[in-house]
């Protein structure tokens, strides 16, 4: 039988920042050896719509699904059966079932080896949903559908799945609840070991949901001697200890969720506590002191921002010298209760912006308390675009150690911000699909 696996891109350019799909990585270790397996990654290379196959399953995203449907309707004028999978056809599947004959609501591992006996048995059901959430260890990730292919030297790795809190935007807390799980620290620790070197990403939504676990996972990375990056919750810096760990095992990069300076606006969305461990600027100091690049991320278009708040939050992510950083509009994804909230408030200026053709990339979708639609997009503009100016790249490459220190670190410094500076640029106002 014939499996072709597809990771859809989400606009018409290709990606110069592709990296694995993890999840067909696991979908592939899941499937029985006497498949045929091809991945297609349209961010990178076209899709083959002749390629003989027995069944075409997809990878689906929110930013994605519009591109999804568009290939699944193509298949299937063939005959191929499509079954979807991933986190948009979990918080809509009859939404997806218009153009699948299968979709998956929740983790893969358990469903989708039964996905393959009902296909042989020509008997596949529309719906299949993950009843509990699998136990992580003993997993395989397959990357060989990886080779020949043009990813980013950035290797993913996934450790847990869940974060323990609920910020109200996050599509993570609507995927898994309160759930939360880590796969055995040696399974991961002999995964790296077996990448043959690059730098590691450590997927994880947040690294932080467990202070014993999270020590367990850095003590075993120390051994290997590689250089890694994550995302954190700033909650970190209350544990001196493990930030001492992450630097001794090769951690780099932190990505953290600072989303907003404005108290009630943290508030609204639920991450109040991001604030009450000495404030920003001390937790960034405590950061940056143990070497750590930061990369902060913010979200913009909370009912407490104002016209200034984009100058005010690229300010300070300059002021920090941020290694990289984003401004993204707030965007209601399906499923989360900040999208119930914005519906139930009649702002939402398309029901399902994800799959309106009107809708283009980096737009609002919605109607901000203090500012119109379009000042909310291009204040995220220019915030983008102001902290990726070659003066700003200079700035922040020089004013802190952290940023510069040694070869490595200039290469990964400068080589992320041209990346992200031309992303930004070419993704800007492109429609989905
Ligand atoms: C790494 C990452 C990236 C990387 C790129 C990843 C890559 N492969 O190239 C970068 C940084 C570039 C990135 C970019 C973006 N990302 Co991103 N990213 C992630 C992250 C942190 C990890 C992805 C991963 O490897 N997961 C591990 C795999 C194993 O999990 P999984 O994909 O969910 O797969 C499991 C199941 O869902 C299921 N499954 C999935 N697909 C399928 C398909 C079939 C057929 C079946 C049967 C099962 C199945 O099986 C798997 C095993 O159980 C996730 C968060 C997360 N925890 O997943 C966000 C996440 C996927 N990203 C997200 C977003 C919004 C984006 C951006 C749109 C952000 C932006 N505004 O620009 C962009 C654009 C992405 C795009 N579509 O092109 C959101 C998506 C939310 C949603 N509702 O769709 C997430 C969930 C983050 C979040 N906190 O909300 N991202
Ligand atoms: S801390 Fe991050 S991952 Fe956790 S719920 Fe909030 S936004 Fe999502």
């Amino acid at each position: 039988m014939r499996i072709a696996f597809v990771r859809p891109n989400m606009t018409a350019a290709r990606s110069t920042d592709a990296m694995q799909p993890l999840a067909f990585a696991i979908l592939a270790g899941l499937t029985p050896s006497e498949y045929d397996i091809r991945l297609y990654d349209e961010r990178l290379e076209e899709i083959d719509f002749d390629q003989p196959a027995d069944v075409v399953a997809i990878t689906v995203e929110t930013y994605t699904a519009r591109r999804a449907y568009q290939i699944a309707d193509r298949f299937r004028e063939r005959g191929v059966p499509v079954v979807m999978g991933g986190y948009h056809p979990t918080f809509l599947p009859e939404e997806a079932l218009r153009h699948a004959d299968a979709v998956i609501i929740g983790d893969a591992e358990g469903v989708w080896e039964r996905i393959l006996d009902d296909l042989r048995a020509g008997a596949l059901r529309p719906q299949y949903r993950q009843r509990f959430f699998p136990d992580l260890s003993g997993l395989k990730y397959d990357r060989r559908l990886f080779a020949g292919k043009d990813y980013v030297q950035v290797k993913p790795v996934q450790y847990s799945r869940g974060c323990r809190f609920a910020c109200d935007f996050c599509s993570i807390h609507a995927f898994y609840g309160a759930d939360l799980r880590q796969r055995p620290v040696a399974e991961v620790a002999a995964e790296i070991d077996g990448l043959g070197g690059g730098h590691v990403f450590i997927v994880d939504d947040n690294i932080f949901v467990d202070p014993v676990k999270a020590e367990e996972l850095f003590r075993a990375l120390i051994p290997l001697n590689i250089k890694w990056s994550c995302q954190v919750t700033i909650d970190i810096v209350r544990h001196p200890h493990l930030l001492k760990l992450m630097q001794q095992s090769g951690c780099e990069v932190v990505l953290i969720g600072f989303e907003s300076l404005n108290e009630d606006n943290l508030r609204q969305m639920k991450k109040h506590w991001n604030v009450r461990h000495g404030g920003y600027a001390e937790g960034v100091r405590r950061l940056q002191d143990h070497g750590f690049m930061i990369y902060g991320t913010f979200v913009l278009g909370y009912d407490h921002d104002t016209r200034d708040t984009f100058d005010v939050t690229l300010e300070f992510a300059l002021r920090e010298n941020f290694c990289l950083a984003n401004f993204n509009p707030l965007t209601p994804m399906p499923g989360t209760s900040l999208y119930e909230r914005l519906r139930a408030e009649g702002r939402l200026l398309h029901e399902r912006w994800w799959t309106d053709p009107g809708f283009r990339y980096g737009e609002a979708t919605y109607r901000p308390k203090n500012m119109t639609p379009d000042e909310l997009t291009q204040g995220c503009y220019r915030a983008r675009t102001g902290f990726n100016r070659y003066r700003s790249i200079i700035k922040r490459l020089f004013d802190t150690p952290v940023n510069h220190r040694n070869f490595d670190r200039l290469g990964f410094y400068l080589a992320s911000n041209f990346i992200s500076r031309r992303e930004i640029h070419k993704k800007q106002g492109m429609s989905l699909g």
